[in-house]
């Protein structure tokens, strides 16, 4: 059993009444926290600069490039946590798969998977493979203050989607048809990227992140029926082995309106919602007792400011009858948004009553 270390044994200070973990908890924070999914990226000048000469996953793996990176919008915006610089697809790299992150594309595979060899060939994730990213959670514990840090990873079948299908997909139909025409593939690899996921999620968890996020950000491409069958036992053993972790577990996805029940079933202690539905239908979908994160609609940052401001007013409405409120986006900040709107919009969250 993996759990997070004692506060003492890090050197680090008291985090209790921090609004991001108080909220997770289902206590009452002193404001509403607020972080932004993608928070560090292109939207930021300073972040710009930093990458103009190196590779996405190089820089995923040089531990004060992704300090730097994952302090930016902390010191720019004043959000309620930080999340660690990195991508779903790092361990995957790490573990020696072949697969990059392409400018305007995405992650590529370079050998998808699509036989049972292709599983069999798989390596398995050591922790010391991915010590740059556990170097940087530990030259960021020293840098944040009272500020929690975020770990996370990709959920199983979102990154058996980007393995299966090669890329980037819109339909998802090789991996569709795979789980059907193949089952024990299907759940070969599920089971596979179920251990990478969990000991990358533990590495993190061991160097002393405050909570993690599981990003499922593609299960809303199916059905509950399948979701069910094909992918909740495999998410819900990836945060199972993390229940005694001792940090709260964010689960979250894009389009799930209608797999929040079995999303919630799948045991984390926080829901993420997308735009699409109220956070109060959402929560109460979700089984009524969770807290939940969410919901802005990212393109509503480009609206005028008064509309913004009438919808953060709204979500924060919605958020008081919730069991708890995480202020997020409902997906990514988008890579063309103004970044003084999301510095404003955090000092709008922190100025309401919780
Ligand atoms: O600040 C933060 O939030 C941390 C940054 C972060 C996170 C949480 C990055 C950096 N990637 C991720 C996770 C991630 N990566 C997800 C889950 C979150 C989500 O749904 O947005 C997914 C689906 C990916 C896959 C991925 N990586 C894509 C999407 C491609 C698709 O299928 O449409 C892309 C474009 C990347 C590359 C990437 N990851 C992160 C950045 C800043 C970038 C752009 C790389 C560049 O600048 O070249």
């Amino acid at each position: 059993m993996v759990t997070k270390p004692a506060p003492a044994a890090l050197g680090r200070r008291d985090l209790s009444t921090a609004p991001l973990l108080v909220a997770a908890r289902g206590g009452r924070p002193s404001r509403v926290p607020v972080w932004f999914m993608r928070q560090a990226g292109r939207s930021l000048p300073e972040y710009r600069a930093l990458r103009a000469d190196t590779g996405m996953l190089q820089a995923c793996m040089t531990p004060d490039l992704t300090c730097e990176i994952t302090l930016q919008p902390v010191r720019r915006h004043g959000v309620d946590a930080a999340i660690l610089f990195s991508d779903i697809v790092v361990p995957l790299y790490a573990a020696g798969v072949g697969v990059d992150i392409v400018p305007g594309t995405g992650p590529v595979v370079a050998k998808p998977v699509r036989t049972a060899a292709d599983v069999a060939a798989l390596p398995d994730l050591d922790a010391e493979q991915v010590a740059p990213v556990t170097d940087a959670i530990a030259l960021l514990l020293r840098e944040l203050g009272a500020t929690p840090l975020i770990g996370f990873a990709g959920a199983p079948f979102t990154l058996a989607s980007y393995m299966i299908e090669g890329g980037p997909s819109r339909n998802h139909e090789r991996t569709k048809a795979l789980m059907r025409a193949a089952p024990e593939v299907w759940h070969g690899l599920m089971d596979k990227l179920v251990g990478i996921t969990t000991s990358f999620l533990q590495a993190q968890v061991q160097a002393g992140v405050d909570a993690v996020q599981l990003f499922d950000s593609w299960a809303g491409a199916l059905s509950v029926r399948d979701y069910r069958q094909y992918v909740l036992p495999y998410s819900s053993r990836v945060l199972g082995a993390l229940a005694d972790a001792g940090v709260p577990r964010i689960h979250f996805g894009v389009g799930t309106g209608e797999l929040l029940g079995s999303m919630a079933e799948a045991g984390a202690d926080v829901i993420g919602v997308d735009w699409r539905i109220p956070l109060d239908d959402a929560a109460r979908r979700a089984g009524g007792t969770r807290p939940v994160q969410g919901n802005l609609d990212p393109a509503v940052l480009f609206a005028d400011p008064a509309s913004l401001e009438a919808e953060v007013l709204r979500i924060l409405d919605e958020g008081r009858r919730t069991p708890g409120h995480v202020f997020n986006l409902g997906h990514g900040v988008l890579p063309d948004t103004d970044p003084d709107v999301l510095t404003r919009l955090v000092e709008l969250v922190h100025s309401q009553n919780p």
